[in-house]
C-alpha cells in the first residue's frame, strides 16, 4: 500500500490528480486529501493538532488513528500527542482523562451518553478553540473519534460542532458462521478471518483491522464461530485460541461470544445426556463457563441453534427451549453474560406451513426466559428471502426481549455476484408496524428494547467477512457490512443518508458520481426482488447453493426445502395460501395487520404471492394480468441491471481503474445471472400460466 501511495504522490507531482489502484481492503477508512480546497482550508484551520491524553491501549488506538487520518485528510503534518498542546487541537478521552481541559460532562449529559455514548462539541480552552471528544468510557470516546473522522471524510461542516449520539440497541453483533476448518457457511468471499491453526502463538494484522471496521461503525461483538457448532470450540486449546483473538479486539471495544453446541456436555463431558434439568449437565455448563471467564473475564455469552437442521437441543429430552435457555443463562449470569437462543425453527409436525412454526413453538414460552436470555429472530418468518414480511414473532413475545437476526451475507440475493445494498430491506423491517399494542408498534421499538421496557436489547447480523482482499467479496457488499453497524447503532437513519456516507468515504465526494452509485443502490434491492422473487415469491433458487432459479425443483427430503412448496404454482394459478382460507398465517399478525394481509384487495402487492394464492388472470394494480405482471417484473429486473451497468460504465474516468474494472465484472456476472432467472422463471410459470 505504502509503494502505491509513494507511486501516486510522485504521479501527482508530475502529472497533477490521479486514481490510484486501490484493492479495497482499507474499505470506508481510505483517508484521502479533503479535495474541496474550501473545508480543507476549514479543516486546517480547525485541527492543528490532536490531543489524546489517556492511558491504556484505547487511547493508544485513537492516537495511531489520528496520525494515520489526520494528515492525510488535511495533506499537512498534524502532531498528535498525549501531552497538551498550544493551537485548536482535538481533545478526545473520557472525562476523567480530559479532566486539565476544564470540560465537564453535565450530569445530564453523562445519563444520556450511558456506556457508549459520546460528545463531539466546539470547547474554548485558554482562549482557543477546540474541539472535543469525550464519553463516559474508552469505546465510547473511540466511537466519537471514528464519528468525527467520518466527518471530515465525507466534507461536513465542523462550525459550531455540537453533537451528541449514543446507540438505540445495547449489543451490537456480527455472528460469523465460521467453522474451525477455515470454511465459512455461506461465505463468499474466501476463507475466515480466524486462523485457529496459527492461534494464539500466532496472530494476524487483520484481526485489529477487523476488529477497527467493527469500532468505526459500533459494532461491540462477534460471535467467531458458526451457529452449526462443534463442540470443538469449547474445549480448552480453542478457548486459548478464542481468548488471545479476544484480547486483541478488546481494545476496540469488541467483545466475543461463542457458539455453543448443545450436546457438549456428552461430546466433551463424556455425560450420557444433554438434558437441561439434568443436575450434572448444568454442573457441566457451569463449570465450563467458569472456565471461559477465567480466560475471557468479558466474554459476551452464547449463541444457540437448537432443535434445528439437525442441531441437537432440548426437545430431545422433552424440555423446551425455555429449559434450554435458562441453564445456560443461569451459568452466565454471574458473569454477566448473555445467551442468545435461536428461533429459527420449523419442525413440519408443528405445522405444514413452515412460516407459522416458530411463532408456535415459541409465543407460549413467553415470559419463561431468564432475565439475561435473548430469543434471536430472523427478520423474517422463512429464511433470509429477497423480501418477506417480518416475523410474527416481533411484537407477540413482550416478556422476552428479542434480537432481530439480519443476514448481511447474500446468500439468497446474488451472494458476492450481486450488488444489492441492504439498507432499504432491513429499514422496511426495521419500519414495519406491528400493532401489537394499537398502532405505532414498529419492529424497531420491539427491537431497541423499547416497546416494552426491556433494559436487554441487541441485533445481530451474519457477516459477509473473509480473506478475500475486498474483505466482502465484492467492494459494493462492504456498504452492506457498514450499513449493518450503523443501523444497529442508529436504526433512524434513512438508507439514503448510510448510502451517502459510505460513498463519501468509499469512492468519491464528487457530486456526479456520488449520485449515480448513491441511485444505483439505493435501487438495487427492489432490483433483485423483480429479478428473482417479485410480488412475494420466495425460495424458488437453486437447491444447496441458493445462487441462481429452480423454481422446478421438487427433490429434497423434505417438501419444505423444495421450491414448488413455496410457490404452488400450476394451471389454476400460484401463490402459498396463507390467507384464513389458507394456512392461515395471517392470524399471527395483529389486527388490523392480519386483515389486511388477508384481504386479497388489501395485501400489499409485495406480499401478494407470499399470503396469497391467485389465478393467472388476476387483474393487479397496474391493470395488468398476473401473468402479465409477473413478465413485467422480471423484465425490470434485467432492464434495471443493465442500467446499473450503464451508470457504472459512464463514471470510467472517475474511479481507480482497478476498482471500477472489478464492479465492472461483477456487474456483468449479474446481468448474465438476471437473464438467466428471467428465462428460467417465465419459461416454468409460463407453461402454467399458458394453460391458465
Ligand atoms: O439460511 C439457512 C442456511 C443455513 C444456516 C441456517 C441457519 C447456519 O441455509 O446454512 O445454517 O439458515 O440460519 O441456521
Amino acid at each position: 500500500m505504502f509503494r502505491n501511495i509513494a507511486v501516486c504522490i510522485i504521479m501527482v507531482f508530475l502529472t497533477g490528480p490521479v486514481l490510484c489502484a486501490e484493492n479495497g481492503y482499507e474499505l470506508w477508512l481510505r483517508y484521502r486529501r479533503t479535495d474541496d480546497p474550501a473545508r480543507l482550508e476549514e479543516y486546517r484551520r480547525a485541527v492543528s493538532g490532536a490531543v489524546i491524553p489517556g492511558k491504556g491501549a484505547t487511547s493508544e488506538i485513537i492516537r495511531s488513528e489520528f496520525r494515520m487520518a489526520l494528515p492525510a485528510l488535511l495533506d499537512k503534518p498534524v502532531p498528535v500527542s498525549s501531552k497538551p498542546m498550544r493551537g485548536n487541537t482535538v481533545l478526545a478521552g473520557t472525562s476523567k482523562a480530559l479532566k486539565m481541559t476544564r470540560f465537564r460532562i453535565s450530569k445530564a449529559d453523562a445519563r444520556r451518553l450511558n456506556e457508549e455514548g459520546y460528545i463531539i462539541r466546539e470547547h474554548r480552552v485558554s482562549g482557543r478553540r477546540c474541539i472535543v471528544i469525550t464519553g463516559n468510557t474508552d469505546s465510547a470516546v473511540l466511537y466519537g473519534v471514528f464519528h468525527f473522522l467520518r466527518l471530515l471524510q465525507t466534507h461536513q461542516s465542523l462550525d459550531g460542532l455540537d453533537l451528541c449520539s449514543g446507540p438505540r440497541v445495547r449489543l451490537r453483533l456480527l455472528d460469523h458462521w465460521d467453522n474451525l476448518d477455515g470454511t465459512i457457511e455461506r461465505g463468499y468471499a474466501g476463507r475466515s478471518l480466524w486462523n485457529w491453526d496459527a492461534l494464539p502463538g500466532k496472530t494476524d494484522n487483520r484481526y485489529k483491522d477487523y476488529a477497527r471496521a467493527c469500532a468505526s461503525i459500533g459494532i461491540n461483538g462477534t460471535v467467531v464461530n458458526n451457529v452449526n457448532a462443534k463442540a470443538e470450540s469449547l474445549t480448552r486449546p480453542c478457548l486459548e485460541k478464542t481468548a488471545a483473538l479476544a484480547a486483541l479486539i478488546r481494545p476496540y471495544g469488541l467483545r466475543i461470544y461463542l457458539s455453543a453446541r448443545f450436546s457438549a456436555p456428552i461430546e466433551l463431558g463424556g455425560l450420557e445426556t444433554a438434558d437441561p434439568r439434568d443436575r450434572d449437565v448444568a454442573e457441566w455448563w457451569k463449570r465450563k463457563t467458569d472456565e471461559i471467564y477465567g480466560l475471557i473475564p468479558d466474554f459476551g455469552g452464547f449463541l444457540v441453534k437448537a432443535n434445528s437442521e439437525g442441531q441437537p437441543g432440548p426437545q430431545e429430552y422433552g424440555a423446551t427451549h425455555a429449559d434450554g435457555a435458562n441453564m445456560l443463562a443461569n451459568a452466565l449470569a454471574p458473569h454477566g453474560g448473555v445467551v442468545m437462543w435461536r428461533a429459527f425453527v420449523y419442525d413440519t409436525r408443528i405445522d405444514a406451513d413452515r412460516a407459522k412454526c416458530a411463532y408456535k413453538e415459541f409465543t407460549p414460552l413467553d415470559g419463561r426466559f431468564s432475565p439475561n436470555a435473548f430469543v434471536q429472530v430472523k427478520n423474517g418468518p422463512i429464511d433470509f428471502q429477497p423480501r418477506e414480511p417480518f416475523h410474527p414473532l416481533f411484537g407477540a413475545m413482550p416478556l422476552t426481549p428479542l434480537m432481530p437476526e439480519l443476514q448481511i451475507t447474500q446468500e439468497y440475493l446474488g451472494q458476492s455476484t450481486w450488488l444489492v445494498f441492504l439498507a432499504p430491506q432491513w429499514k422496511e423491517f426495521f419500519d414495519s408496524d406491528t400493532y401489537a399494542r394499537g398502532a405505532g408498534f414498529p419492529v424497531s421499538a420491539v427491537a431497541d428494547g423499547s416497546a416494552d421496557a426491556h433494559a436487554l436489547s441487541g441485533i445481530a447480523g451474519v457477516a459477509n467477512t473473509g480473506s478475500d482482499s475486498t474483505w466482502c467479496g465484492h467492494l459494493f457488499a462492504q456498504a452492506n457490512w457498514y450499513a449493518f453497524g450503523r443501523l444497529a447503532w442508529d436504526h433512524e437513519l434513512s438508507a439514503a443518508a448510510i448510502a451517502d456516507e459510505w460513498i463519501r468515504m468509499t469512492w468519491t465526494n464528487e457530486g456526479n458520481t456520488l449520485r449515480t452509485i448513491k441511485r444505483m443502490m439505493l435501487g438495487s434491492w427492489e432490483t433483485c426482488v423483480n429479478a428473482m422473487t417479485p410480488l412475494g415469491l420466495h425460495h424458488i433458487m437453486r437447491e444447496g447453493h441458493h445462487y441462481g432459479p429452480d423454481p422446478a425443483f421438487d427433490g429434497a427430503d423434505r417438501a419444505d426445502w423444495n421450491s414448488v412448496y413455496y410457490h404452488r404454482a400450476d394451471s389454476t394459478g400460484i401463490g402459498f395460501d396463507r390467507s384464513r382460507s389458507g394456512s392461515d398465517a395471517v392470524s399471527q399478525y395483529s389486527r388490523p395487520l392480519s386483515e389486511q394481509f388477508n384481504g386479497l384487495e388489501t395485501c400489499p402487492e409485495k406480499f401478494l404471492l407470499w399470503f396469497h394464492r391467485m389465478p393467472w388472470n388476476s387483474r393487479l394494480q397496474s391493470g395488468r394480468l398476473l401473468r402479465d405482471e409477473l413478465k413485467f417484473r422480471y423484465d425490470s429486473g434485467v432492464e434495471e441491471v443493465v442500467q446499473m451497468r450503464r451508470d457504472w460504465s459512464s463514471l470510467e474516468d472517475k474511479i481507480d481503474a482497478r476498482r471500477w474494472n472489478a464492479v465492472g465484472r461483477k456487474l456483468e456476472a449479474q446481468e448474465e445471472n438476471a437473464r438467466l432467472w428471467r428465462r428460467v422463471c417465465l419459461e416454468y410459470f409460463g407453461k402454467f400460466a399458458e394453460g391458465g
